[in-house]
């Protein structure tokens, strides 16, 4: 049985699809966009787009920007862009918006803030949103990053909320992780405990012009260095000021550092490994889910024992056990 959301002829038969493929591959930002579309949509045929694709992939650094809402990731990223910009490299920004309400996921003053950049013929900058699904999510932005990876670009920023798990899931698939904070998330210590501080492979102490900065870098340092190693990476504290332009040079350092660590360490290979196997767990997942849909969808069986279900003379547990043993077979094909 094939897959009921991709048949595996659907990229022949949509003759379109494949000159955007050459488009992307020519380097079309118009083209770029399309797919990431397509690939966010789960319209018909990404799949057979994205194992296309795969093998382009594998060169990008993805750096995640996390933190708390309003801690100014989107300045930094947009600071980081300007940077980054300057030295020719080819950027993709990815802003994953978990809660905005606006259908495209946009949220007006980044994109404001963003135009100029996004006129650079090098850089690429999208918005993700949930559109009402939480898992999805996850999958959806990795998608589009890998898509990202396979058009060439050098750095890939991701910038999420760092609150709750999907978007602590996001920035844990990163290779590096920037997690913001500021001078009013409270002390140090406190911030330690939450999931969010443990991911961090750099901290940045953004709106180091406010009160109380210096003394929460402080009072940060001293909490990293009573903290079990597990790794002999030395988590940097950055002060910045991304309303101001300052610290962005010395964020940047940090993370090139951090790259350039990770490229001579085994624990590097260890977490591109894990990373591959939660994609490919994923990847399973949502197969065997939409077989198990498909199948229920057109099983009387699956029908019957409803109806046995309400009527008494049998239970959920014993149908369940019935019903996957009569669709297992088409699991496995
Ligand atoms: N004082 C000060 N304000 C800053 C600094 N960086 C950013 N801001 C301000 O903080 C506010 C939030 O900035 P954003 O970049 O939108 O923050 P964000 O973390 O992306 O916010 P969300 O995406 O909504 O979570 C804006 O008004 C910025 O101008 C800084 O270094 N100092
Ligand atoms: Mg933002």
């Amino acid at each position: 049985m094939t897959d009921a959301a991709s048949p595996p002829d659907t990229l022949k038969s949509r003759p379109i699809l494949m000159s955007v493929l050459d488009k992307f591959a020519a380097g079309d930002h118009v083209a770029l966009a399309r797919i990431i579309t397509a690939v966010e949509d789960r319209r018909n045929g990404y799949q057979d787009l994205l194992a296309r694709l795969y093998a382009r992939s594998g060169r990008a650094w993805r750096v995640g920007i996390t933190g708390p809402p309003g801690a100014g990731k989107s300045t930094l990223v947009f600071r980081l862009a300007e940077l980054l910009a300057a030295q020719a490299k080819k950027l993709g920004i990815i802003a994953v918006d978990p809660t905005s309400p606006f259908t495209g996921g946009a949220l007006l003053g980044d994109r404001i803030r963003m135009q100029d950049l996004s006129n650079n013929p090098n850089i690429f900058i999208r918005s993700m949103a949930t559109r009402g699904s939480t898992g999805g999510l996850a999958e959806a932005t990795r998608d589009a990053t890998m898509v990202l990876d396979a058009f060439g670009m050098d750095v890939i920023l991701i910038e999420t909320v760092g609150v709750g798990q999907v978007e602590l899931d996001i920035a844990r698939a990163c290779d590096t992780v920037v997690v913001v904070f500021v001078p009013e998330s409270g002390d140090a210590i406190q911030a330690m405990k939450a999931g969010l501080m443990e991911i961090a492979d750099i901290y940045c102490l953004n709106k180091a012009d406010r009160e109380g900065a210096e003394r929460l870098v402080v009072e940060l340092q001293s909490v990293l260095g009573l903290r079990k190693k597990t790794t002999p990476w030395e988590h940097p504290v950055i002060s910045t000021q991304a309303l101001n332009n300052k610290g962005i040079p010395e964020l940047w350092a940090s993370v090139a550092a951090h790259r350039e660590f990770c490229q001579n360490q085994a624990t590097f290979d260890h977490r591109r490994e894990q990373r591959i196997a939660d994609d490919l767990q994923t990847i399973i997942k949502n197969k065997i889910d939409r077989r198990v849909q498909a199948a229920l969808r057109d099983s009387e069986s699956y029908r019957n024992k409803i109806a046995e279900i309400a009527a008494g003379t049998t239970n959920p547990y014993a149908a369940a056990v019935e019903l996957l043993g009569e669709i297992a077979g088409s699991l496995a094909d």
